[in-house]
């Protein structure tokens, strides 16, 4: 029944800060799909009879890709293959059925916070066994292999129902269909006290969850609507849909506009959340404010030991470089490490695992802990109810009592989409061709204090990791950090990130864009972005 299939490489394959993400008509080129599954099959080593986890964000195309990896997982060798009904799982749920079950490892189909749809995007990520997405070492002998690959291997059978649950075969190879919520909600029943939640809603407690018609709407709907009683209609745009129904869900104040003006109005409930595509993201919105991933982060980190799943506190948090400084005041205040990695979850996972770390996050909306190797939207939003089951309080105070205690990092990122490449890379190399002089210079009011670019050492495995973001830090703690996105798939994304901290309470009021003017101009006049890319203002605010 296994079909050898000759095929020659496809250019471009290379994995990015998380998978391989592609326009969908580049994805449904001939042997698109096969050539890079193959790629990650022969990369990988021992994993005969062993279970492999498959699901998907159920954007367009993921059935398709779905039964081709069940027919090639097969002809490679898996013993079982879970893969959840109708193909869809969130990024979260992956990672903790992996773990869950000990499997080998899982295939992620998702391009996450990309838009999808048959002219959106597509994407493929191998998570190893930890349930964390593989880290550089495995991502680039993966790419590495695309770049040689010269035939693949495939069951000729026809396609699995993916719709019923139960059990079917591909040769000596089990194909388990499963609710791909079961045993994410079983575990998020370890960690929160669905009691205490319970208890929140029912003394009236209102809130809204947007879906944004992606993967997390059957997650929310089933333990926010289900298990802990909140009204239904509670959870909005929950049926996951190929295109998202037209919705970005990139979960921003932006792109959840809808979600936002409706906690910014008279008839706002008392807490709003949306997540991603693929699930692992999280906007929080209090009645009248927007919670910056970045404060989220260290809110959270504050107050998880409330949660029984951290009632022993937290060994240490790790964000990503251009989070924001705000989780450091809170380490430093609790006398525990805070690590600073690359943009991208893969990051955390040596972390986590050896214990150094027990909360993450980075400042594109991404949350989570030790429970998983992925960040986590659904548990972001329970660990803010088990703080507001506890403190009884709108959302606005406790972020106001948050910077009183340890100041306010305001915060920002700049967004510049669809920029050529080469304009794009001008601005980096212009900026980069600075660093050594910047130190010491005075911009205004605000003094350079120390530039880099950003290199992480991780303590772990020893891995080093370069080019990962300049960084220019000013002193009194402002900072403007520069990256190129590693998700986008049009010309390249320049991301600013700008941040100023304020410590006295007389001054944390003031509107976002305005606090960081200062920032936001010097960053412009140091990177010349305006004169390099022509855009007079960013693509995206948030
Ligand atoms: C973006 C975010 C990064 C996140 C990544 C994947 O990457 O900045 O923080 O880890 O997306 O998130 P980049 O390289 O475009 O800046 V997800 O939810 O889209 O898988
Ligand atoms: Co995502």
């Amino acid at each position: 029944m296994i079909r050898t299939v000759p095929t020659t490489p496809i250019d471009g394959q290379k994995p990015g800060t998380s998978g391989l993400r592609k326009k969908v008509p580049v994805y449904q080129q001939p042997h698109y799909v096969e050539n890079f599954v193959q790629s990650i099959f022969d990369t990988l080593e021992g994993f005969a009879g062993k279970t492999l986890i498959v699901g998907g964000d159920g954007r367009f195309y993921n059935r398709e890709v779905v039964q081709k990896i069940l027919k090639m997982a097969a002809a490679a060798g898996f013993g079982r293959i879970k893969v959840g009904q109708g193909g869809l799982m969130s990024t979260p749920a992956v990672s903790a059925v992996i773990r869950k079950y000990g499997a080998f490892g899982g295939i992620v189909l998702s391009a996450s916070h990309n838009p999808g749809g048959p002219d959106g995007d597509f994407g493929i990520k191998y998570n190893i066994g930890n349930g964390g997405p593989a880290p550089e070492k495995i991502t680039d002998a993966i790419f590495a292999r695309t770049k040689t690959i010269s035939e693949y291997k495939i069951t000729d059978v026809p396609d699995v129902d993916i719709d019923q649950l139960g059990e079917a075969k591909i040769g000596d190879t089990v194909v388990e269909v499963v609710d791909p919520v079961s045993d994410y909600a079983e575990l998020m029943q370890k960690l929160f006290d669905f009691d205490a939640l319970s208890a929140l809603f029912k003394s009236g407690f209102t809130m809204r969850f947007d879906a944004m018609s992606a993967i997390t709407g059957p997650y929310a709907k089933r333990i926010i609507e289900g298990l802990l009683g909140a009204a239904p209609g509670t959870v909005v745009n929950d049926t996951p849909l190929p295109d998202f129904g037209g919705h970005h869900p990139d979960p921003n104040p932006v792109n959840a506009k809808e979600l936002y003006d409706l906690m910014m109005g008279p008839d706002a409930p008392d807490f709003g959340a949306a997540s991603d595509g693929d699930g692992d993201r999280n906007l929080i919105i209090g009645r009248g404010i927007f919670v910056t991933p970045s404060d989220s982060l260290a809110i959270l980190a504050a107050h998880a030991d409330l949660a029984p799943g951290y009632a022993k506190g937290i060994a240490g948090i790790a964000r990503s470089m251009p989070t924001s400084l705000a989780a450091d005041q809170v380490a430093k205040a609790m006398g525990i490490k805070i690590y600073e990695t690359p943009t991208g979850w893969k990051f955390f996972g040596n972390l986590l695992d050896a214990g150094l770390a027990t909360v993450c996050g980075e400042e594109s909306a991404g949350t989570g802990s030790n429970h998983i190797r992925e960040k986590d939207g659904v548990w972001a939003v329970l660990l803010w109810l088990t703080l507001l089951a506890k403190r009884r309080q709108p959302v606005i105070d406790i972020v106001r009592e948050h910077w009183a205690k340890y100041g306010r990092n305001y915060y920002s990122r700049h967004d510049y989409e669809a920029v050529p490449t080469e304009a794009a890379n001008g601005v980096m190399e212009g900026i980069r061709s600075q660093i050594p002089s910047l130190p010491g210079q005075s911009f205004g009011k605000l003094k350079v204090h120390s530039a880099d670019d950003f290199a992480y050492h991780d303590p772990v495995d020893g891995s080093d990791s370069r080019n990962q973001g300049l960084r220019i830090l000013f002193e009194g703690g402002s900072r403007a950090v520069f990256r190129l996105s590693g998700t986008g798939t049009e010309g390249a994304t320049l991301r600013v990130y700008l941040e100023r901290y304020e410590p006295d309470t007389a001054h944390q009021d003031i509107e976002t864009q305005a606090a960081l003017s200062d920032v936001i101009a010097v960053a412009r006049k140091i990177s010349g972005i305006v004169e390099k890319t022509g855009m007079a203002e960013p693509t995206v605010v948030t």
